[in-house]
This record gives structure tokens, C-alpha cells and sequence, in this order.
């Protein structure tokens, strides 16, 4: 039941229809349908325009389009997610951003709001974020986990330079850090010394429970 307002949602990312896309959100929650399931649905659809971008039949119009669709249907999936899990007491704290650069912002909310949701408390510091803006941010903060997101193979090195400043301030061994987006992999994550790698929202969550020394 409702499957087809998951289609009518995928449809309207890759038109480019932002009335639609939010007019789906609203009637996914007002049918309390799992608010994931619409996540990864989005996340499917975006991907196809980014392909169809990666092999030059789209151009960055169309992803600025399947962006700005998208982005009106997140507020209302992501509320629906936080509200579900609201209650849950704090399992450790969070800093989270997209790296210097790179001004992807889709996933690396998307994994914020599921932390939240799963009992962190997360601070976003946003998009386009400095090694020394992270090293600010998780010192105010006390995070325990530092969660980095990269989409751009020209950015992701960012993430070892955030570490290896970590490094150079003493800070490393006092943080757990978790890194993700398109542009990385198990072994990118491996070599520059992380402490953890996935590639979905959901692992995310089931990773800084690792992390934390937090059973599922
Ligand atoms: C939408 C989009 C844009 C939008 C972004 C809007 C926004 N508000 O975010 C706009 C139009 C602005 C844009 C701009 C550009 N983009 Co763009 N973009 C995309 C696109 C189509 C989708 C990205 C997205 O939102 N995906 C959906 C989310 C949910 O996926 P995700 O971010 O990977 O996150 C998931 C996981 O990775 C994981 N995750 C994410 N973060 C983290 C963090 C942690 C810690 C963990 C554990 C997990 C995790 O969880 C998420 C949920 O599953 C991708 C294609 C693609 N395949 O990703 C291209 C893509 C990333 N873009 C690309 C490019 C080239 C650009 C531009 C340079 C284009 C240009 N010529 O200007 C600019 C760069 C601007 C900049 N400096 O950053 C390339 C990068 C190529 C490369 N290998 O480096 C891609 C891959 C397209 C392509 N196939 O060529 N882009």
C-alpha cells in the first residue's frame, strides 16, 4: 500500500518538480509510511540524474533542479524521522560537516538527521567546512565522534588533512572519526587513518554505535 506515492515522489526528483516532491512528503507522513523507505526512494532517484550528469547527457542545471526537488521534501521526511525518535536519551555527541570545498549537502544532513533520530546529539557545522573549523567545532562541542562527509574525489583528501591536523593538535586519540559521502571507500577510509567507513545513512548510525561501544 502507498508504493505508488514512493513512485510519484522518484518521478518528481528526476522532472525536477518541487511542488510534487513535497506534496508526496506530506502525504507519506500524513499515511505514516516508513519515512526511510522515502529517503532511500530519493536517494535512488537523485543518483540516476547524477548519472546521467557523470555520462554527459545531463548538465548541472538538471542537478541543480533534482537538488532544489529534493531538498523541499527532506525538511518534511527529516521532521517525521527526528519526531519518531525523539525521546531517546543522548548516546554520545556528534560533529558532523561536509568537507572544505565541497558544497554537497543532501547526504551528509541526511546522516545527521538519522543520528539524531537514533539518540546523538549532533552538531552540523554544514557544508564547505575547514580542518580548522572542525577542530573548533569538536573542542566547543566535547564531540565524541567526528562524521565527515566528501561527494568529489577533488575533496575528499580534505578528510586526511582534517585528520593529520588533528594529529598535529594532540587531538586524535581523544576522537572517534567516521567518514562517508559518494567520493569515499573502505580502503580511501582505511588509508588516511579513520576509524570507520560506510557508505549509507543508516550504517552511519549503526556505525557510531560501534564506535561508542553501543550494542544495537
Ligand atoms: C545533487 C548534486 C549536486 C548539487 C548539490 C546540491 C546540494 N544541496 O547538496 C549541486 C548542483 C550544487 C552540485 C554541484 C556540483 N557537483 Co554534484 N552532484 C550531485 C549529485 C547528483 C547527487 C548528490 C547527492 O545529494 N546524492 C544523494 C545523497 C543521499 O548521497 P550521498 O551524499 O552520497 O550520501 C549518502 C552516503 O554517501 C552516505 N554518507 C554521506 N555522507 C556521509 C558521512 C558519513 C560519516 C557516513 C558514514 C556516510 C555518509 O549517506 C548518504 C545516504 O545514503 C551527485 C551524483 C551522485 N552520484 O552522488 C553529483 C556529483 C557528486 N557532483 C559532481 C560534480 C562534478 C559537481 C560540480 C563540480 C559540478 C560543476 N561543474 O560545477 C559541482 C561542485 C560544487 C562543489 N564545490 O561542491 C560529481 C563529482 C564527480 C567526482 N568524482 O568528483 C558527481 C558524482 C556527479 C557526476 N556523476 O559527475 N552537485
Amino acid at each position: 500500500m502507498g508504493t505508488e506515492v514512493l513512485e510519484e515522489l522518484s518521478k518528481a526528483i528526476t522532472i525536477y518538480d518541487r511542488g510534487e516532491t513535497e506534496r508526496c512528503a506530506r502525504e507519506l507522513v500524513q499515511r505514516k509510511m516508513d519515512p526511510l523507505k522515502a529517503l532511500d526512494v530519493m536517494t535512488e532517484a537523485i543518483r540516476q540524474v547524477g548519472d546521467g550528469f557523470g555520462r554527459g547527457e545531463l548538465w548541472l542545471p538538471d542537478l541543480v533542479g533534482a537538488a532544489a526537488a529534493m531538498e523541499a521534501a527532506t525538511p518534511i521526511i527529516e521532521e517525521e524521522i527526528k519526531r519518531v525518535g525523539a525521546t531517546r536519551e543522548s548516546l554520545g555527541s556528534i560533529v558532523i560537516g561536509t568537507v572544505f570545498g565541497d558544497i554537497h549537502t543532501i547526504g551528509k544532513t541526511m546522516v545527521a538527521t538519522l543520528l539524531t533520530a537514533g539518540g546523538f546529539a549532533v552538531v552540523d557545522l554544514g557544508i564547505n567546512v575547514t580542518a580548522e573549523s572542525f577542530l573548533e567545532g569538536i573542542t566547543e562541542h566535547h564531540a565524541d565522534i567526528l562524521a565527515m562527509s566528501a561527494l568529489m574525489t577533488t575533496t575528499a583528501p580534505e578528510q586526511r588533512k582534517v585528520i593529520e591536523t588533528l594529529e598535529r593538535e594532540g587531538l586524535r586519540d581523544k576522537i572517534k572519526i567516521m567518514v562517508g559521502g559518494g567520493a569515499i571507500t573502505e580502503e580511501f577510509a582505511k588509508s588516511i587513518g579513520a576509524d570507520g567507513y560506510d557508505p549509507t545513512a543508516p550504517g552511519a548510525v549503526a556505525l557510531a554505535m560501534r564506535l561508542m561501544g553501543k550494542k544495537q
